[in-house]
Formats: structure tokens, sequence, C-alpha cells
């Protein structure tokens, strides 16, 4: 712990009211946006905490975002305590605030930092290895919604605004090829012909909310498996990762969801003979997903979750490739052709989804069904 980093690290640690005198502080998971590190204490049996470095470039209202979180948390907290679940503070994530009793600090570089209560014990995992982790984050985010079916919505700040509509994200795509700034359309044309031709379809979601036949809920809106925390049996332990709740369509999170759960590859697999589907995994979330969310949902509702399952590997490919043509601003990347790689890999998403879109709807129509 001898460079400046770590020190600056320690001392941003420090401001927050943690029990006992930190003696590590290491960089943790795998996030595209925030920076995480896991914070350690020299106290005898005492708790592990989560440092994050939050990133102001990209959420600007920083105390909006901190004010939804803590919101969610609350509500969360108090919905499973009524239900009589004995460890809420093994179920949701708890935040720690600052000695001052701030939910964040800002330091003097201008950086944003905030700390939550590491949870033991648990895991997460990039990709899934079994059906039974498919419906363990089935009912994990279906659940999420049902806890969050009852508050209003309109009490949180749209912290990213338009995150998850298809205009907004065509328009950013048309405005950078228009830019070009690092001259990549050129080679980019074979994939930008494929998004455009899908561009009506994927409008499906955003049309039935532009019509008024889908309630606005909150939604989680980054429903990766990796935001999923699993125990040693693979039991839901908590959702995380709550910077993107905010008002939004269930299509969304549950498409998001399978974009991960039934993808066989990683979401930046460069052979894409490995981006294959896992069909079991999709019956496994969408049976755990049902489990908890089927009482609440709407039969537009319903009828909606296919959409957003073609959707979002869409989506998130035009994401990709926008900052591809951009130059790389937005999303971390590990080498040049990263973001390119990325996108072909969830364009391959789309077309394995597209060969097997009735197969899909079967389980889905299966999946609603009483056991
Ligand atoms: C980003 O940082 P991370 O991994 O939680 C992104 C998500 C994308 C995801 C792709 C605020 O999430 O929307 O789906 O990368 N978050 C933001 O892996 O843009
Ligand atoms: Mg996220």
């Amino acid at each position: 712990m001898s460079d400046n980093r770590s020190e600056s690290l320690i001392e941003s640690t420090n401001y927050f009211d943690v029990e006992g005198s930190i003696i590590s502080v290491e960089r943790f998971g795998s996030g595209h946006i925030n920076d995480t590190y896991c914070v350690k204490t020299d106290k005898v049996g005492g708790k592990s905490y989560l440092l994050q470095r939050i990133n102001h470039h990209i959420f600007v209202n920083v105390d909006g975002l901190m004010q939804n979180t803590k919101l969610v948390l609350d509500h969360i907290k108090g919905k499973l305590a009524h239900l009589g679940v004995e460890h809420v503070e093994k179920a949701s994530l708890t935040l720690i605030p600052t000695k001052t009793g701030d939910l964040y600090r800002q330091d003097e570089n201008g950086d944003y930092w905030r700390m939550f209560i590491l949870l033991e014990g648990t895991k997460s995992y990039d990709i899934v290895e079994s059906a039974n982790q498919a419906y363990s984050a089935g009912q994990a985010f279906g659940e999420f919604q049902m806890l969050l079916s009852d508050l209003n919505a309109n009490k949180l700040v749209e912290i990213l605004p338009n995150f998850h509509n298809i205009d907004f994200r065509i328009n950013n795509l048309k405005e950078v090829i228009k830019r070009d700034p690092v001259k990549r359309v050129a080679e980019v044309q074979d994939i930008l012909d494929f998004v455009f031709e899908r561009e009506e379809r994927m409008r499906a979601v955003l049309l039935m909310a532009k019509e008024g036949r889908l309630p606005l809920r909150i939604t989680h809106n980054d429903t990766k498996f990796n935001n999923v925390l699993l125990d040693s049996e693979d039991r839901v332990q908590c959702v995380i990762d709550l910077d993107t709740v905010m008002p939004g369509y269930v299509a969304y999170d549950f498409g998001d969801a399978i974009r991960t759960i039934i993808n066989s590859a990683a979401e930046d697999e460069a052979d894409l003979s490995k981006v294959v589907l896992n069909i079991p995994f999709f019956e496994g979330y969408a049976k755990g997903y049902m489990s908890k969310a089927k009482d609440f949902l709407t039969d537009n509702e319903l009828s909606s979750l296919l959409d957003g399952v073609f959707l979002l590997p869409f989506m998130q490919a035009v994401r990709f490739l926008t900052d591809y043509i951009d130059g790389d601003t937005y999303y971390k990347i590990q080498y040049p052709e990263h973001n390119l790689v990325r996108t072909k890999s969830q364009i391959k998403l789309v077309q394995e989804l597209e060969a097997h879109e009735s197969e899909l709807v079967e389980i889905l129509e299966s999946s609603v069904q009483p056991v």
C-alpha cells in the first residue's frame, strides 16, 4: 500500500463510517462504468465494504442517483421486514454513510465516492452455469420489481433520460455516423445495414408505451446476470447495481436479463461460433421470473416480454457500435477493437434469437401457466 493511488483510496475510505481501521483496498468486479474496490478492516470478525467511485461524467446527477438508491433500498428493506424475511441486511444492499451522515462524498479532485457493505459468502457470475442459476436470477429480478411495484415511480429521478428508448439510441447512432470522428463508419457498413433493417420491429415496446398500453414501473435497467448475488447453493441473495433504477417498462428488464442468461458466451466473445443460445437457461429464467411477477403483470406487459428479448441485445449492439464509431468515449475498453467485438457479438445474439423465435414464444407461454 505504498503508492499514492492506494493512499488516496485509503483516505477516501476513511471518510466513511466503517468499523475498525482499514488494512486493504483492492480493485473489485467487472463494471464498465464505475470503479469498485473491496475494503477490509482490522476488526476481528468485522464486515468488509465496497467503495465505489461514481462515474460522474455519465451519472451527472450524483445527488439524484444517491437519493434514488436510498429511496429504493429503504422501500425494499421495509417490505422485506414486513414479509417476515429474517436477515434483511443480507437480502438487500446497505449504504454506509460518511462520518458526517452524508450518502456520498465529493473529494478535492471532484470525484464522487460512496460505500456499501460487502455481502460475504456471495458470488456473481458473468456467464450462467446452470438452469438453476438462471431460475434464481429470474426470481431475483421478478421479486425486485414486485417489491417496488407499490412505490410511486414519479418519486424517482430519471437518472439517465431515455436510457432504453430505442429512438434515442438510433438517433445517437445516426448523429455519430454523420460526424464519423475517427473514420470508422466505412468498415462497419454491413453492421449498419443489419441495424437499420430491424429498426422498425425494435420499436414495438416503445409504441405500446406511447399508446398507453404499458404501465410505467420502477425497473432496474441493468439486469445482467452478474448483477445478482447468489449464495453457495445458488439461491438468490441480493440484487446489486442500483444506479440505473428508474421509471421504465418491465420488458426492458426481462430482455436485458435474457441477453446475458441465454448467451452461452460472454458479452464480448470474439469467436462468434460460441455465441449460441442456451434455451434451457431461458426457460429457467422465465419460470423463476414468472414465479414472482405473474400476479402483478398485465396481459399487455406479458405480451411485451418477447419484444424486450429482441430489443435489448439489439440496443446493446447499437450502443457499443455508437461508441466504437465515436472513438470509444463511453465504455471502458481493454483493447482498441473491443467495442467492435462487443457489437458483433451482440448482433450474432440477435441473429440466434431470430432463428429460434418460435421456441422462445412457446416457452414464454408455458411459463405463465400455473404449475
Ligand atoms: C454498463 O457498468 P455496467 O457493467 O454495470 C451499462 C449498461 C450496459 C452494460 C453492458 C450506465 O453497465 O447499460 O448494459 O454496461 N451501464 C450504463 O455490459 O450505461
Ligand atoms: Mg450497471
